[in-house]
């Protein structure tokens, strides 16, 4: 079983795109492919026969800070820290390198299976973004996506599948089969 966090800052579509994407995985899950584990929202799907829990965030830049969120925000780092694969989703028309899109990616170059989605790309007629975050960061997996109207979602199953490989290969290695 992979753990897989889709993790971003609020509002950036990280529920719309677990929703979506595990319908595109596995069209025919059932609800009760769906439930909640240390306080957050998990997708069962499964890519190349590997189990994946897609692991919905609460986002951990609110500025609210009443102790409901930052008991939310917690249990966020906790499945950040646990996690197999980062997906961290980029809202595209409202992207800074300053802030904590800045925190995850610096965080997540320092592991193996971290990519970004920059969603919302039906709203941006442009692929500057894209290319100035390449210009930073250059070995980074990137790729434009809108999960609302389910764009792109091929290039991060391929993505998804060649992690998943990976780690097989890992982890036959590790115990020397
Ligand atoms: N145009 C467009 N809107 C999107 C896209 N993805 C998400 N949205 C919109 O962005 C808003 C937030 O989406 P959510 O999926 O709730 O975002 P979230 O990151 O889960 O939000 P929090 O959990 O509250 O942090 C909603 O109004 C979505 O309809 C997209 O690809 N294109
Ligand atoms: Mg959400």
């Amino acid at each position: 079983m992979v753990r897989c966090i889709v993790i971003g800052k609020d509002k950036s579509g990280k529920t719309i795109f677990c929703k979506n994407f595990s319908k595109f995985i596995n069209p025919k899950n059932k609800k009760n492919e769906i439930f909640t584990q240390k306080g957050l929202t998990n997708y069962k799907i499964s890519i190349k026969s590997e189990k994946i829990y897609l692991i919905d965030s609460v986002s951990i830049d609110s500025g609210i800070d009443k102790w409901e969120r930052r008991r939310e925000r917690t249990k966020t780092l906790y499945a950040l820290i646990d996690a197999n694969i980062i997906i961290h989703i980029i809202d595209a028309t409202d992207f800074s390198f300053k802030g904590i899109d800045k925190y995850i990616i610096d965080y997540g170059i320092t592991k193996d299976k971290y990519l970004i989605l920059l969603n919302k790309t039906d709203k941006i007629h442009d692929n500057n973004l894209m290319k100035e975050i390449i210009r930073t960061y250059p070995k980074i997996n990137i790729f434009n996506i809108s999960a609302k109207k389910r764009i792109g979602f091929n290039n991060v199953k391929t993505c998804l599948r060649h992690m998943i490989s990976c780690d097989k290969i890992h982890r036959k290695n590790y115990f020397g089969w």
